[in-house]
């Protein structure tokens, strides 16, 4: 028999549930060669486009396809990147407001993780019901839609704001990615209650969350998008991004580094440094700034290691 397409939508434990074209969803493995391969380092992650054939009365993935996109958690220094999921056309980083509070410099983080892959994340403020969420939604959506990013304030337990949610989740393949405990499967649940995800209470001594989701699955939504709904990480830690490729990641920087007076400004001691004129100026918010120069030393840490 041929072999038929199909998108992988579950991983674990070497097995690969694979939801194929003609609507079957079946279980397969890798094929030799491809399992060496993943021995090196190129895994088969959700979002895969892969070709499968029946052997027997199992099923076997031949062939897997060149991805569209990656969303990729950089490894600690000299360790190679770890895929997430392929070909996604949206990523959501969803924080909370409150319980627990995020800080702009969480948010630059996650962002700056996305950016790292290639891809430009929406933005999604959640526990808009908690108290004095609402200032801090007001300041945390001008400071990130003043620099170029689609921002959502919502709130999973009182439904505020989740209808434009459900318009972006509803189409393509998209995940979210965030700290524990913020919302993300409570986010999708109140998109779906069909799905039932678990979810967890938060930890009375940390006030941070415990890591209710594990592994990582493509959830097909009763509106019709799929869904990664990730376990949660906050302290994203080293990326095997250089220096360099930091600048690139802060996408307000790209239409004022042409200003710089030296190509390759690092836009850390410069002088006519373009994008510190900015920041003097307002124009480059200075938390993101700040941000910039903590994860630039970071990246600069991890190249020399
Ligand atoms: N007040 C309030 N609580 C919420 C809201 N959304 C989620 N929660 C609560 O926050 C806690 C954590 O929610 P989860 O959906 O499990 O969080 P998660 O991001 O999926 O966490 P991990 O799976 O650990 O990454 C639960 O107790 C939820 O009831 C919200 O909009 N408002
Ligand atoms: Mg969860
Ligand atoms: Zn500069």
């Amino acid at each position: 028999m041929t072999a038929v397409p199909g998108t992988v939508r579950e991983t674990g434990g070497g097995v690969y549930v694979v939801a194929l074209d003609d609507g079957r969803s079946v279980e397969a493995s890798l094929r030799g060669r491809l399992k060496q391969e993943a021995r090196t380092g190129g895994r088969v992650v959700i979002g895969d486009r892969v070709l499968v054939s029946p052997s027997g009365n199992a099923w076997t993935i031949d062939e897997v396809e060149a991805r569209r996109t990656e969303l990729a958690r950089r490894g600690r220094a000299g360790r190679t990147a770890k895929v997430l999921a392929a070909n996604l056309d949206r990523v959501f980083v969803v924080v909370a407001l409150r319980e627990p509070a995020a800080t702009p410099h969480l948010v630059d983080r996650l962002l700056v993780l996305v950016e790292s892959s290639g891809m430009h994340p929406t933005l999604v403020l959640n526990k808009a019901d908690l108290a004095s969420a609402l200032e801090a939604a007001a300041a945390l959506t001008s400071l990130y839609e003043s620099v170029g990013y689609e921002v959502f304030v919502a709130s999973a337990e009182t439904g505020t704001g989740m209808r434009a949610l459900t318009d972006a989740i509803c189409s393509g393949s998209s995940a979210l990615i965030g700290p524990s405990g913020v919302g993300k499967s409570s986010l999708l649940n109140a998109i779906d209650p069909g799905l039932a995800l678990r979810t967890g209470l938060l930890s009375k001594k940390t006030g941070t969350g415990r890591h209710t989701t594990v592994g990582s699955r493509l959830i097909e939504l009763g509106c019709g998008g799929l869904v990664a709904d990730t376990p949660g990480f906050g302290d994203v830690g080293l990326w095997s991004v250089s220096p360099e490729g930091v600048a690139d990641c802060f996408p307000e920087f790209a239409s004022l580094r042409d200003g710089c007076r030296f190509r390759g400004c690092s836009h850390v001691h410069e002088p006519d440094c373009a994008v510190r004129a900015a920041l003097d100026e307002g124009g480059v918010p200075r938390s993101r700034y700040e941000s910039y120069l903590t994860l630039r030393a970071e990246a600069t840490e991890t190249e020399d290691r």
